[in-house]
């Protein structure tokens, strides 16, 4: 393998182990032979469970330990040396005080174990937009789901080598003593440190932690954005190609979006779509004014239930090959995997996500956990864009901000500048997940789907999408969406998934100047008429009713705003412009 000579990265990796104390360090070159015999290695202990390898081949099963199941917000820290520069909205310990507190924890947690080290990239290496970075840990599910989920290989050794700057990732699973889990996040030193979990979230340093929240960081400082955000593709029949990015919550359908079906209608014009990713941009301003975006993962760490021939058939075609598979259910009988809404068959002789014996057909327990996930290699994906390997930004017509709300929120409006757009995406709100640890349908505020993402002050990510746009001669249309409002029965009027592509036509209607629409308080919304619904069974009265800005319901709205923006000491003035003039037009209406 090439070897790494980059003094400073040897010197960390030796202090690193000096500190966890492993039998021995590995270093992962990302290729097939190594990888299998490290995966062999994880069959034999029990850690990593072989499934059926004609049906499912190079596919894996992972269990975590039951209390270790999604994100943990509460034990995500943000270490800087100023309070005020994690902000309100993160948990903030002074970074000495977290090195010394964690350095005890470190200290001998490896003992008996392998250290691994993973050199990756985030992006395609040598492109503009990636940025390197080494995940030292103790675990094989963590090297193995690295190898998916980020570039690892010689390429990213010989940047090193070359001085290239890194992130310093250090992961040990420890003891899963959930007392003692922390994920610290120490962004002045580009330095990350995660103990006593070992579920995906929590423990793929590249992802969230380093992607959005050391990401988002370096974004402020070096002028980029670090984001939530799917990335899609959609050509019509001339084979013209737009692109839109799309900020959702976890578990808010991103990957569907990303990966979305065109309704027969739709295909038969000659649409066509393609995913460039399902969950993390990084976008920067290029020379012709416009707004360029990456997806800087190689993989697909999506949530499983829920995903199934009719939902997303793309999705499910990724996931049948090099997968690993957390806590879904297990068919025992051939060794496949199984999950709710997969599809009416249940397994009899299955093992639930606990790793009890469970009957699909008479059990009235859940068999896979509502957080259970694939992590799938990008490249398995059917739709997966040209653009997605050569790792180049692809300009960004639209920005869609969105979520799950029941009530309040229209089917779609569009922002009237890139300010008011900004303002849009820090006032929104979405009902909690599974994604995360905690009460699971509460409205919380979600300001661009970055709450649990955002590496710095929140006040100053507002300030930054306010300056990026100043920056921008032709920045992207910004538009609101809600895929999941409800009747008086709580039935969803919107039949969604790829019917979406109706409601993203229009948005890029609207970014040519070519239809017209309906100013209302919150933004620009369809004429009913303009909203392609040919083979939709939607009555004139509930496409009526989806477009309705709920005045009531809005004035409920404006003070969770403002019980919100309670929280920051200031925000920019074009965010409290902006939000003083939806105040004043919600009363008049
Ligand atoms: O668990 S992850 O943070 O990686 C996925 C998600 O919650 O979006
Ligand atoms: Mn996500």
């Amino acid at each position: 393998m090439t070897e790494v000579k980059n003094q400073i990265v040897l010197d960390w990796v030796k202090e690193m182990a000096e500190l966890t104390k492993p039998d021995e360090v590995v270093w992962i070159d990302g290729s097939k032979e190594q990888l299998e015999a490290i995966k062999n290695v994880s069959l034999a202990t029990g850690e990593m469970i072989e499934l059926n390898q004609e049906k499912l081949p190079g596919c894996l099963y992972y269990r975590t330990n039951p209390k270790d199941v999604a994100r943990d917000e509460k034990r995500t820290v943000i270490c800087t040396r100023r309070k005020e520069d994690a902000g309100p909205t993160n948990n903030w310990v002074d970074p000495k005080e977290m090195y010394e507190k964690m350095g005890k924890l470190f200290d001998g947690a490896m003992k008996g174990r392998t250290m691994y080290a993973i050199p990756f990239s985030m992006g395609v290496p040598g492109t503009e937009f990636a940025k390197l970075g080494i995940e030292l840990t103790d675990s094989i599910y963590v090297v193995l789901s690295m190898a998916i989920m980020t570039r690892v290989g010689a390429e990213v050794i010989e940047r090193l080598n070359a001085g290239e700057d890194f992130t310093r990732c250090l992961h040990s699973k420890a003891t899963i003593n959930e007392q003692e889990k922390y994920i610290a996040h120490f962004p002045e030193d580009n330095t990350i440190w995660s103990i006593n979990s070992a579920y995906g979230g929590n423990v793929l340093l590249g992802k969230k932690c380093l992607a959005l929240r050391i990401g988002s960081y370096l974004g402020k400082q070096e002028g980029w954005m670090a984001e939530h955000m799917l990335i899609l593709k959609i050509e019509n029949k001339e084979g013209e190609a737009k692109y839109v990015c799309g900020a959702f919550p976890s578990a808010c359908g991103k990957t569907n979006l990303a990966m979305l079906t065109p309704p027969d209608y739709f295909k038969e014009k000659g649409y066509k779509i393609s995913t460039v990713g399902d969950d993390i941009s990084w976008l920067r301003i290029g020379e012709d004014g416009r707004l360029y975006a990456v997806n800087p993962e190689n993989g697909f760490f999506g949530v499983a239930p829920g995903t199934n021939e009719k939902s997303n058939p793309n999705a499910l075609r990724t996931t049948h090959k090099g997968t690993i598979f957390t806590n879904v259910a297990r068919n025992l009988d051939d060794n496949t995997v199984w999950w709710e809404k997969l599809d009416k068959n249940p397994p009899e002789n299955g093992e639930d996500w606990l790793g009890r014996p469970w009957n699909g057909k008479t059990s009235e327990e859940k068999g896979a956990h509502p957080n259970s996930r694939f992590t799938a290699p990008a490249e398995n994906c059917p739709t997966i864009a040209d653009e997605f390997f050569t790792g180049e930004g692809v300009p960004i017509s639209a920005i869609i901000f969105g979520g799950r709300r029941a009530k309040s929120e229209p089917l779609v409006y569009q922002a009237k500048s890139w300010d008011h757009g900004v303002f849009i995406g820090s006032a929104m709100a979405s009902e909690t997940t599974a994604a995360a640890n905690g009460q699971v349908g509460v409205v919380r505020h979600d300001p661009m789907a970055m709450l649990p993402f955002c590496g710095y002050n929140m006040a100053e990510y507002f300030q930054h999408w306010i300056d990026m746009g100043k920056k921008m001669t032709n920045p992207p249309q910004i538009f609101h969406v809600n895929w999941f409002r409800t009747d008086e029965n709580d039935e969803f009027m919107w039949p969604g998934f790829g019917d979406n592509l109706r409601v993203i036509l229009w948005m890029l209607n609207r970014c040519e100047g070519s239809v017209g629409a309906v100013e209302t308080p919150l933004g620009y919304e369809p004429k009913a008429e303009d909203l392609d619904v040919h083979g939709l069974d939607i009555s004139p009265e509930t496409l009526e009713k989806l477009l309705r800005v709920d005045a009531e319901a809005w004035k409920s709205e404006i003070n969770g705003i403002q019980e919100f923006y309670d929280k920051f000491e200031w925000l920019p003035k074009e965010i409290t412009d902006c939000f003083e003039r939806l105040k004043k037009e919600i009363n008049e209406i």
